[in-house]
This record gives C-alpha cells, structure tokens and sequence, in this order.
C-alpha cells in the first residue's frame, strides 16, 4: 500500500494516468491525494472529475480556487470565463451530483497515519495548527451544506485581506477560506495578505512582502509538514516542512506527483498545448 499525492491538476487528465500508471497504481491498495484545482484551464475537467470520483474512497483532495470558481458557477454565483474551458462539465448531464460530491471536499485535509496536511495554497502565519483546523472544519462545514450558496456568495464578494485578533468569526471563515485557497505573499508590515503578486520570490523585490512559508512558525508545525500546490512559478519542493506540488503540467510543464512512503518524486510526461 502507498500513498500517492498529486500537484494541481487543471484537467490535464492524460498526464494523470500517464502518472498512474507508471508506479502501476492499485485502486484497492494504494490512496491517490491531490492539492485541488482539478478542474479549469486545461482540456479534460470533466474527464477528470469522473475519472476520480469513480475511484471513490482510494481518493481524495481539497478544494481549490479553481474548484470553488466551479462550484459558484454552477450555483449561479459567479459567471463562467471562456478561459476556463469549463463548457462541458457545466452541459454534463448530471452536474448537480459532481457539484454535491465536490462540496463535500475537504479545505485542509489532515492524513490520518503520516505526519502531513494538504492545503490547496498555504495557511497564513500568525495562526496555530490547531485553530487553522478549527475554523477549516467550520468552512468545510458551511460548503457542504443546504445554505451553502449564502456562504459562498459571501466568500466570493465580502472577503478582507487583512486580519487582526477581534476579527468575527464569519469574516474569520470567510479570511480563511481565501487564504487557504489563493495565498502566495503576506505583507507582515501590514498583516495582510498580498493576493496581486504571483512571481518567483526570487523576482520579488519588496522587503515588506514573504512568502507564506517564510513567515509560518515552525514550532507551530509540530512536526507536520504541509503539502500544497497553487503556486506554478515555484516548480515544486520549496524546503524540509513545505512542500510544493504545483509544477505548472496545464502551462506546458507536467504534472508531479510524490510516494509519499520513500520520497520518491514522479513527473508526467510534458504537456503538449
Ligand atoms: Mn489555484
């Protein structure tokens, strides 16, 4: 039995059995995890999403952006964008299903057995483990349920940037479920998170903006690492308690994939767009 995980896909769905087949993958034994944004952009969404909830409990994931975006579109939330190649899961004649079945995906997901959590894009710094699974349940909660268009709707309009200790608890939710599916940079100055760059660090030249990786307290970690994809232009591992999954397959790179058991690192073969 081994345990698999799987950077963004985006509907690069050949990369993924490409992937798949290569450590001959067995559904009965084996657990297949991705960092989320199945879906957009790429050319087989609905392939994809298939494909993997007909794998059933040798599968899961947490929601991405991309995802979420999905998600909203179908409830009439959000408009759909011709970029997001997105036209066939939205006619898939059982779209409502796909919809419920991606609504009861996690945000943060902790592993039962090995010592990581997968979130979609990071965490934000100044929170500890534990209150970060807290307020994920409380998310995971309010999108999976009956009023979760209410939720939604407010994740997509009323979202802040900044938090601060007296926040409420719903902007609590609503700062969170943002910063777990979209983070890259946090202005520490400010405690707010930067949602307009996305450059290699090595590109970013204000000294008042870090990665969230740079800023989480390690202590705080207790020991767990933290999986995440989101964040192409980093192409892969960033250091020894985060690792990054995304390594941009939908923009002609591939697809990663890491056994969790050895270590041991997979790519696809190219994306050829
Ligand atoms: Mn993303």
């Amino acid at each position: 039995m081994a345990t698999y995980i799987v950077g963004d896909l985006h509907g690069c769905f050949d990369q993924l059995i490409d992937l798949l087949e290569s450590v001959n993958f067995c559904e009965r034994k084996d657990q297949l995890l991705l960092t989320g944004d199945i879906v957009a952009r790429g050319p087989k969404s609905l392939e994809s999403l298939l494909f993997l909830k007909s794998m059933k409990d040798s599968v899961d994931f947490v929601l991405g952006n991309h995802d979420l975006h999905l998600i909203a579109v179908a409830k009439g939330i959000r408009q759909p964008n011709k970029s997001d190649k997105l036209e066939k899961v939205l006619k898939y004649k059982d779209l409502d299903i796909l919809i419920k079945w991606l609504q009861s995906k996690k945000i943060l997901m902790q592993h039962p057995t090995h010592n990581f959590y997968i979130v979609h894009a990071g965490i934000p710094p100044g929170f500890n483990l534990n209150e970060l699974v807290n307020i994920s349940k409380k998310i995971e909660e309010k999108i999976s349920s009956k009023n979760s268009y209410f939720f939604l709707k407010d994740a997509f309009t009323k979202t802040a940037n900044v938090w601060s200790p007296s926040m409420k608890q719903t902007h609590k939710e609503l700062f969170m479920l943002n910063a777990f599916t979209r983070i890259r940079y946090v202005n520490f100055k400010k405690n707010e998170i930067d949602y307009s760059i996305k450059c290699h660090p090595l590109d970013n030249d204000n000294p008042n903006i870090k990665p969230w990786y740079k800023l989480i307290n390690t202590p705080d970690l207790n020991g767990k690492k933290i999986i995440f994809g989101h964040w192409s232009s980093l192409m892969g591992i960033v250091n020894k308690n985060v690792l990054g999954l995304d390594t941009g397959s939908v923009w002609g790179n591939y697809l990663t994939m890491i056994r969790w058991e050895d270590q041991k690192i997979f790519k696809s073969s190219l994306n050829s767009i």
